[in-house]
């Protein structure tokens, strides 16, 4: 295994199943060096693990209990170096190539979006469409002057993938201008926090089925500020009039597909998480999109 994951001895779940009974591998990426507002997701993974363990693994959508498929096996931290953004992101592309290899389906949880980066990176080969679910565009071509941040992480992504990225925004509210022009002239089909209330899950769907036609494969990834903050407070860069978690839910479930070859929930902030909700939310959605893949894709990835 890679030489940059560290055992985190709070298991998501509380436990640790046998691994060669489930592919989804859970890594925890507790990053938060360029974070720009309010700081602790390197905080994050810990919280989510720790929230993971008093919530039920059923899930009312797929109808199964995901302990009784074999649980999450999780494979520790990524080894991140705290002030160096970009060793973090080698680091976490290392890991998740050797996971990849072994044919396991990772799931990260965060820590700043950066890790994101690390994540997706590592599967150019797979050259999948992105689902960008995130109030924010993270298109910056640096923020603060670092071009290693979580500001820029689909800039980045558009370097790495040689300029041609089939991706979806979801759910963004919060973006500048020159982002949007990016967005535009790259093809990017983008759908706001208000389209999805125009329109409706099930026309969002639709939306996300015609962008998905013609993907081999596709990676899902969650911001929790794309979620109002009266349901996910504790992020790195809260948004007003953000999603509610059963619409975004809901929408996943109708497009989930054995296409996908993983997925993040990031930025948990938990030192702003009043009542700790934020950290509940995501272990939940971790969960609940692990049982919906699963039932999906008859087990096999
Ligand atoms: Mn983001």
């Amino acid at each position: 295994m890679s030489l940059y994951l560290i055992d985190n001895p709070e298991a998501f779940g509380g436990y640790r199943p046998r691994r060669a009974n489930i592919a989804y591998s859970i890594i925890g990426f507790p990053f938060d060096s360029t974070s720009s507002y309010r700081a602790g997701q390197r905080f994050g993974p810990s919280s989510i693990r720790r929230a993971s363990r008093y919530i039920e693994f059923n899930s009312l959508r797929s109808g199964i209990d995901l302990d009784e498929a074999g649980g999450l096996y999780d494979e520790g931290d990524v080894a991140v170096v705290y002030g160096d953004p970009k060793e973090t992101v080698r680091r976490a592309i290392d890991v998740y190539k050797a996971l990849l290899d072994e044919g396991r389906l990772p799931v990260m949880i965060g820590g700043e979006h950066l890790g994101t980066l690390g994540a997706l990176a590592s599967m150019r080969k797979l050259d999948p469409c992105i689902i960008w679910i995130d109030a924010h565009m993270d298109l910056r071509d640096d923020y603060l002057g670092c071009r290693y941040s979580h500001a820029s992480v689909v800039r980045r992504l558009l370097e790495r993938f040689g300029g041609r990225l089939k991706l979806f925004y979801l759910g963004v509210r919060g973006f500048s201008g020159e982002e949007l022009r990016v967005a535009e002239e790259k093809g990017f089909e983008v759908t706001t926090s208000f389209d999805v209330r125009r329109l409706g899950p099930e026309m969002v769907s639709l939306r996300l089925k015609n962008f998905l036609a013609d993907c081999k494969n596709y990676y899902i990834s969650i911001d929790m500020d794309v979620f109002d903050p009266s349901y996910a407070p504790g992020v790195g860069n809260p948004e007003p009039e953000g999603l509610s978690p059963t619409i975004v839910l809901d929408i996943i479930w109708n497009i989930i597909d054995s296409r996908l070859v993983g997925f993040d929930v990031m930025e948990v902030s938990p030192q702003y998480d009043a009542g700790g909700i934020t950290s509940v939310l995501a272990a939940k959605i971790v969960v609940e999109m692990a049982s919906m893949h699963y039932v999906r894709s008859k087990g096999s990835i």
